[in-house]
């Protein structure tokens, strides 16, 4: 494999041992020498020491301890924290499992590998909790090997309906478990076709061999089932989730199923959305499905994630009632307190769907008796396709710092998915997943930040935006302190400019149907699937607020009440909860229209600076990585362009206002 394609776990020479070479031993302790975690842990430090520094320190091992089994996420987090020290020549990792002695060494391996000073770091011990129990992969991948909004190639797991595993799957492992994944979903949400037979004889023996080599790494395999499984597989002729031959068949087949792959962890469930099976059908609700499958895999210590991404995806346009933003909550919250203890609720964000601005799902901080996950997306499905550079990691953090008033303290959504505000059993962090078989797993190089950035915050909520990209540049592309500060300063605004090209203020879509790239202002005006910008001559925004769908008061107060008022509301999501006139002046001073204008300008002028940034590093860093990040500016160019003067025209001329600062707009 190239040095880049290696992405952080290089292991480049560095110039400076940092302390290194005082060291005479590592110690670790926690779990026995003879574990396999441990195992791969050793080699990971071994090389790592080897390849960076030359060094070959001893290692060796101190007490086991009892170790905890992980009845629950605060067990989980318990079993995964890690301790680092240095005492005079030994440096110590400890944990309670053999996976917190691996993520003990893999930050000993990142401190290398970022050239700060291990004396330092580790003089006073420092101690890692992670703030999310689970922090999980959801692969869109199909066994076809297609994946589903996937921009860098194909699967790496499938190829034409079988499984493979190669030399990549092990280094797959490697990567997610040096930024602290414990969980990874394999197939597609949407299951369908071969993929309704995994749980079949068919591909047992694959998953067995691939849930050991992810356990080998601390990480939990999960699957996608298809919830009609007992129509499609199985020769029944109903999946209703209170029916006895159901139960009885999901009870047999679940019998097989773990006997045969013994590492699975669980299922995630996209039931009764855009087509796919759910309780629905029977008149049965969403918790009578999650539980009805909860209950038969809770014998074998399994839990079900079910998604929240239920809503009517056949609207029409002329109807201003229904609200897609709203569907989550009332599908959901309803039944707060009713899912089993087995069961979390996998959330969606946005409560539309992954649009470069939305307001957080009101789910999060609605529901207060449920086992819940947050959902997001490093797959760029609509921040530009892993063509635009569009660094996610700012949004996550606001996503995480935001407070939903659901208590007292402890209210923010990192406090409740991290399972600290309602203490439940289980919570987490999903991301749907932006790999595939390009050379460099990411397509656009830069991307690769957003997959380290996910692991890294899911792991520590509490890291910067900036720290996480620095760590990334230095990790993977060089640690010259020039050439990092470029690239961090190209990453860190990205995703603002990728914002002020495409669609403003919080409306969302205006994407091309279908492919989700490319502007289309009108593009999914006028189909089915409840995305509007509801645009007249007069003015633009959909009216989420009392005297529209509503939608404003699914969030606690002062949440509720501050987007219900156009004149409380943040300008940057005014259009999603209102619907206001070309002229409203919004806090910046400025009008829609001329924001609209000025932002579009704006947005695609520094698109053209960050791609000069780029250019400036020729010779700088890699020609491989060079080049393919150049070749992508090159095509976000012509599509910030694109965006720019579509949204433009179209407003100019749907309003009638001109540009006050009189630029060409056609
Ligand atoms: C996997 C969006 C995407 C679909 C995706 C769906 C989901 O609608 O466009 O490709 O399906 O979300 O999250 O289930």
């Amino acid at each position: 494999m190239q040095d880049y394609a290696k992405l952080w776990l290089g292991y480049t020479p560095k110039k400076n041992n940092r302390g290194c070479a005082e060291l005479r031993k590592i110690r670790l302790s926690g779990a026995p020498e003879s574990d396999r975690i441990v195992g791969n842990a050793v080699r990971e430090l071994r090389n790592g020491f080897k390849e960076m520094l030359d060094l070959d320190p001893q290692i060796e091992y101190g007490p086991v301890g009892t170790g905890i089994a992980a009845k629950c996420g605060a067990d989980l987090q318990e079993r995964e924290t890690y301790s680092i020290a240095i005492e005079n020549d030994v440096l110590s990792i400890e944990g309670k499992s053999a996976t917190a002695i691996l993520y003990g060494a893999f930050d000993v391996l990142r401190t290398i590998a970022c050239e700060q000073s291990v004396t330092e770091v580790y003089a006073a011990k420092k101690t890692v909790r992670p703030s999310n129990p689970l922090r999980m992969l959801n692969h869109w991948d199909n066994m076809d090997g297609s994946i589903e909004r996937g921009y860098s190639g194909e699967s790496f797991f499938y190829v034409n309906n079988e499984i493979v595993i190669n030399e990549r799957t092990e280094y797959y492992a490697r990567l997610i478990a040096s930024i602290g994944i414990n969980a990874v979903v394999i197939n597609n949400v949407n299951v369908k076709q071969a993929a309704s037979y995994m749980i079949t004889d068919r591909y047992f023996d694959k998953l067995a061999q691939l849930g050991e080599i992810f356990a080998g790494y601390g990480i939990g395999l999960y699957l996608c089932l298809n919830y009609a499984s007992t129509i499609e597989i199985g020769g029944l002729d109903s999946a209703d989730p209170l029916d006895a031959n159901v139960i009885a068949w999901w009870k047999e087949k679940m019998a097989e199923v773990f006997a045969r792959i013994p590492t699975l962890k669980g299922f995630l469930v996209k039931a009764d959305s855009e087509g796919r099976p759910g309780p629905f059908t029977y008149g049965r609700t969403q918790a009578d499905g999650a539980n009805m499958l909860a209950d038969i895999v809770a014998d074998y210590n399994a839990i079900i994630i079910w998604r929240c991404f239920v809503y009517n995806c056949r609207q029409d346009w002329r109807d201003k009632k229904t609200d897609r933003a709203r569907a989550g909550y009332d599908n959901f919250m309803p039944m707060d307190g009713d899912y089993h203890d087995n069961v979390i609720l996998q959330i969606k964000n946005g409560p539309m769907d992954f649009q470069i601005r939305e307001p957080i799902s009101p789910l999060l901080g609605g529901m207060k008796k449920t086992n819940q996950m947050l959902e997001v997306q490093i797959a760029q499905e609509y921040t530009g396709h892993q063509i635009d550079v569009c660094y996610l990691i700012p949004e996550f953090k606001e996503i995480l710092g935001f407070q939903t008033y659901c208590s007292e303290t402890d209210d923010t959504v990192a406090d409740i998915i991290s399972g600290k505000t309602f203490g439940s059993r289980y919570s987490g962090i999903a991301a749907v997943t932006n790999t595939g078989n390009d050379f460099n797993w990411t397509g656009n190089y830069l991307a690769g930040a957003n997959l380290f950035g996910f692991g890294r915050l899911a792991m520590d909520t509490g890291l910067s935006a900036e720290q996480i990209a620095e760590e990334f540049v230095r990790m993977t592309i060089s640690d010259d302190d020039e050439v990092v500060k470029e690239i961090v300063g190209i990453l860190l605004p990205s995703r603002e400019i990728y914002e002020r090209y495409t669609s403003p203020l919080g409306i969302g879509w205006m994407v091309q149907p279908a492919t989700h790239y490319g502007c289309s202002v009108d593009g999914y005006e006028y189909d089915r699937w409840g995305t509007y910008h509801r645009a007249d001559h007069l003015g633009i925004g959909v009216d989420r607020t009392d005297k529209g769908t509503g939608y404003a008061f699914q969030y606690n107060e002062p949440n509720a009440s501050i987007y219900n008022d156009p004149q409380k509301c943040p300008d940057e999501l005014v259009l999603f909860f209102h619907h206001l006139p070309y002229t409203h002046v919004l806090h910046s001073g400025k009008t829609v229209i001329q924001h609209i204008y000025d932002t579009h300008f704006e947005g695609y002028a520094q698109a053209q600076e960050l791609a000069a940034r780029w250019d400036a590093l020729q010779g700088k860093v890699d020609d491989a990585i060079f080049e393919n990040v150049k070749e992508r500016f090159a095509r976000q160019l012509v599509n910030a362009r694109e965006w720019c003067d579509q949204v433009n025209s179209y407003f100019f001329r749907k309003s009638g206002i001109p540009d006050e600062k009189g630029r060409e707009i056609w």
